[in-house]
C-alpha cells in the first residue's frame, strides 16, 4: 500500500543482526532505497474539532520554555511547536507550517497552548525515557545525522493550500530511518489540526510514532490466521496499544514486540531497534544498581523517603537501600504521570536478601508495607515483566518509629473485631492529616470504654 524501507531484522541474535546490517549496507539494494524515498504517513486521524477562542492572556511564539528530558546527551528529538518553513522535504513542499494552535490564532500562544506543549513534551519524554536521547523544545541548531531528529508539530497538513501537501489528511508523516540516513531529511511532521484540535495525549502519541519511524521502526500490524494483514495499525487493547500501531485510545501507548507491516513473520522489537546500532545512541544508562551491592540510598526527608528513576529494560531492577529503627515501613511506586508506560512491581528485602514483602497486582502502581526489626533493607523497583513495561517512576514511603507502629497494629486488630464486640471498643480511624496519600492510619478514641 505504501512504499517503505526494508525492515531492520530484530528477532535475530546479535551476530545475525550484525550480519543483516552488513547485508543491508552492501547488498540490499536499490529497491529498498527507492522505497525509503517515500514518507510513511500516519493515517489514523480524528474527526475535525473546531478551535476554541482564548479569553486569557496571550504570549509570543518565543514563549515556549526550554524543556530537556536528558540534557547534555548527543542525540535529540527536537519538538518544534513554533512553526516552520520548508519548501523541499525530499521532493515534497510543506511550505509554511503554522505554530501549534488550539484557539484559532497561530500567531500567539495561550496559557492552555503552553500548558499543552508542556504536557506533550512530558509524554514524548516518557516514551523515550529508556533511551539515551534528549527530548527537547530547545532548537539544537542542527539536523546532523544521528544527532537531531526534528518533529514539527503544527497545522493540519494543508498550510493554507487547497490540498494536503503530503497527499492526504494524516496524523503525521515521516521518513523511515531518516535519523541514520545520509540523504533523507531528519524532519517529521505531526498535524494537530487532524488530532482532536491538538489534544495533548493524541499529539504526543503521534509525535512518538513519527520519531519512531525516523529511528527505523515500521508499523505494528495485525494478521489473520491465513497470514493476511487485516489491520495496518495494531489497536491493542483498552489497557495498552503499540505506539507504532494505534495508541490514541489505550490507557498506555507502549513500545511493542509484534508483526511489522511488511510480513506476518517479520517481528519488530521496537525498543531493541530504537536502541540498536542504526541509531547509535543506545539505551539510557541504568540509574540505580541491579543488586543490593549497588543499591542507592533512598533519601529520607523527615519521616518520608523519596526516590525516582527509570526502568530502561524489561530485566532492569532498581535497588534502593534504607535503614529502619524498627517499626512499620510502607512504600509506594507510581509510574510517571501524565502518560506513564510502566506497570511497576515493588519488593522489600532484608539485608541478607530475604524477601519480606512484594507487590505485583493489576494496578500500575504498587505498595508494600511491613513491620521491620531495626536494621538495613532494600526496596526494589522493577517492571511487571511484560514487553513494554518501561519508563519513569517515583517511589516514596514512610518508616514509622515503634510507638506509632504499635498503634497501627492496634488499629489493624480493631478492624478484625467481631460485630458483637464492636460496641465495646469503638474507635475512629482517621487518615494522617499531613499527607492524604499515606496508607497508614492513626487511631483516635471516641469515648470511654
Ligand atoms: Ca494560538
Ligand atoms: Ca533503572
Ligand atoms: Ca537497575
Ligand atoms: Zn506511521
Amino acid at each position: 500500500m505504501h512504499g517503505r524501507c526494508r525492515p531492520v531484522a530484530t528477532r535475530s541474535s546479535p551476530r545475525a543482526l550484525a550480519a543483516t546490517a552488513l547485508i543491508a549496507a552492501t547488498v540490499l539494494p536499490a529497491v529498498a532505497r527507492a522505497d525509503c524515498l517515500r514518507p510513511d504517513p500516519l493515517e489514523i486521524t480524528l474527526p475535525y474539532v473546531p478551535p476554541v477562542p482564548s479569553t486569557g492572556p496571550l504570549h509570543s511564539l518565543s514563549a515556549i520554555p526550554a524543556y530537556s528530558s536528558l540534557p547534555g546527551v548527543h542525540a535529540k528529538v527536537f519538538l518544534e511547536f513554533a512553526g516552520e518553513q520548508n519548501y523541499d522535504w525530499n521532493g515534497y513542499s510543506p511550505g509554511v507550517t503554522p505554530a501549534y494552535d488550539v484557539d484559532g490564532d497561530p500567531t500567539t500562544f495561550s496559557d492552555l497552548e503552553l500548558s499543552n506543549i508542556h504536557e506533550i513534551w512530558q509524554r514524548v519524554s516518557e516514551k523515550y525515557s529508556p533511551f539515551n536521547v534528549n527530548v527537547t523544545t530547545l532548537d539544537p541548531g542542527n539536523l546532523n545525522r544521528r544527532e537531531t531528529q526534528k518533529v514539527v508539530i503544527g497545522g493540519d497538513g494543508k498550510n493554507g493550500q487547497s490540498t494536503y501537501w503530503a497527499g492526504g489528511r494524516f496524523g503525521g508523516v515521516s521518513f523511515v530511518s531518516s535519523f541514520s540516513s545520509f540523504s533523507l531529511p531528519r524532519i517529521s511532521y505531526v498535524f494537530p489540526g487532524n488530532l482532536g484540535n491538538g489534544n495533548p495525549k493524541i499529539v504526543a502519541e503521534a509525535s512518538a510514532h513519527e520519531a519512531g519511524h525516523s529511528f527505523t521502526l515500521l508499523h505494528q500490524s495485525v494478521y489473520n490466521d491465513a497470514h493476511q494483514k487485516i489491520i495496518e495499525y495494531n489497536p491493542g487493547t483498552a489497557d495498552k496499544a503499540p505506539i507504532m500501531g494505534r495508541s490514541y485510545e489505550a490507557r498506555r501507548g507502549l513500545w511493542w514486540f509484534g508483526s511489522n507491516s511488511i510480513f506476518f513473520d517479520q517481528y519488530q522489537d521496537d525498543a531493541r531497534a530504537i536502541g540498536g546500532i542504526a541509531n547509535e545512541f543506545g539505551l539510557r544508562p541504568d540509574d540505580h544498581g541491579d543488586d543490593a551491592a549497588h543499591a542507592h540510598a533512598l533519601p529520607l526527608v523527615g519521616l518520608e523517603v523519596r526516590g525516582a528513576g527509570v526502568i530502561e529494560t524489561i530485566q532492569d531492577a532498581d535497588y534502593f537501600s534504607f535503614s529502619s529503627d524498627g517499626g512499620v515501613a510502607s512504600f509506594t511506586v507510581d509510574p510517571f504521570s501524565p502518560g506513564g508506560m510502566l506497570d511497576a512491581s515493588l519488593a522489600l528485602y532484608s539485608a541478607d536478601g530475604t524477601l519480606i514483602a512484594a507487590s505485583r497486582t493489576d494496578s500500575l502502581s504498587e505498595s508494600v508495607s511491613a513491620m521491620l526489626a531495626p536494621g538495613s533493607y532494600d526496596l526494589v523497583v522493577s517492571g511487571a515483566g511484560n514487553y513494554g513495561d518501561l519508563g519513569q517512576y517515583s517511589v516514596w514511603g514512610t518508616t514509622v518509629p515503634e510507638p506509632a507502629a504499635a498503634m497501627l497494629v492496634a488499629t489493624v486488630l480493631s478492624l478484625g473485631v467481631r460485630p458483637r464486640d464492636r460496641h465495646k471498643r469503638r474507635q475512629n480511624l482517621t487518615p494522617a492529616p499531613e499527607n492524604p496519600r499515606h496508607r497508614l492510619y492513626f487511631m483516635r478514641r471516641t469515648g470511654q470504654h
